[in-house]
């Protein structure tokens, strides 16, 4: 059984925007720009977004109003793209960087040159005019082994502020131990990502890039003080805590 076909799917099925997201996936596991373990990775977000009843809970808000602040008070923000970023929004990590002039670096957890080739023509495809991440001369971020602690210069190495979906929890570890404001999207609460990183969405990629996008274009209208007023008001832990307490209160 293959999945289904995203034009297969009538847009009156009660799960149409889960089966939408699932088409996507397979669809780009086929076009070799996730990983197989990308597919796992997806089923787990989907089990972690029913237990949020699937929706932008008001701490994920927050976290995205925060990621908004750091984002635009960074001197050099970076996007990370992986294989599930590239197969789910594309076209808004472009128009995000777009609006805050920040770079686009692909990272990879199951590295292989067809992968970021595909990844590449999938963000070129959405508009991306310089993508990085396949330079000759990559630099290595410490506390991790190689081909994992890669980075391009001009991308993450030289980034105060990243931004890196579904991020694993060693390479989030090794960022913020380089320094670096690291902003993730993570539906798990539990995971190591969403533990280690300064700021941690817990929410669906794609709701989450959106509001972020509107955040982004609503906040840049504020002077900086204001901006670290809203940086320094957050606690990551707490807002872990409460996205747990939220799932909680939705088991019966
Ligand atoms: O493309 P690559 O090679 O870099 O590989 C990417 C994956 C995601 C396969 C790799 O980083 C991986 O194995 O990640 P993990 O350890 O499975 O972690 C993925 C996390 O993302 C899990 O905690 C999921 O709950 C979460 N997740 C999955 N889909 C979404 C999500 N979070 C937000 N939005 C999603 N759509």
């Amino acid at each position: 059984m293959t999945g289904k076909d995203l034009h297969d799917i009538p847009p009156n099925h009660p799960r149409y925007e889960s089966l939408k997201l699932r088409a996507k996936i397979v669809d780009a596991y086929k076009t070799g720009v996730l990983a197989d373990s990308g597919l796992i990775a997806h089923g787990r977000g989907e089990a972690f977004d029913y237990l949020i009843g699937e929706k932008t809970t008001a701490g994920a808000k927050r976290a995205i109003e925060t990621a908004a602040a750091y984002l635009l008070l960074a001197d050099y923000p970076v996007i990370s793209v992986n294989g599930n970023t590239a197969a789910l929004v594309p076209r808004e990590i472009v128009a995000l960087a777009g609006k805050l002039n920040a770079r686009i670096e692909i990272n990879l957890f199951y590295r292989t040159s067809k992968r970021l080739k595909a990844i590449e023509k999938v963000l070129k495809d959405a508009g991306a005019v310089d993508v990085l991440g396949d330079e000759d001369n990559p630099l290595n971020i410490s506390g991790l082994e190689s081909p994992r602690s890669r980075v391009s210069r001009d991308g993450v190495y030289k980034a105060d502020v990243v931004l890196v979906p579904l991020e694993d929890g060693d390479r989030a570890e090794a960022l913020v131990s380089n320094g670096k404001k690291v902003l993730t999207v993570d539906l798990n609460p539990l995971s190591r990502t969403a533990k280690t990183s300064t700021v941690t969405i817990v929410d669906n990629l794609v709701r989450a890039v959106t509001h972020l996008i509107s955040s982004v274009d609503r906040l840049k209208e504020m002077e900086n003080s204001q901006l670290h007023n809203i940086v320094n008001g957050f606690d990551n832990k707490k807002n872990l805590d409460e996205a747990l307490r939220y799932m909680k209160g939705n088991l019966p």
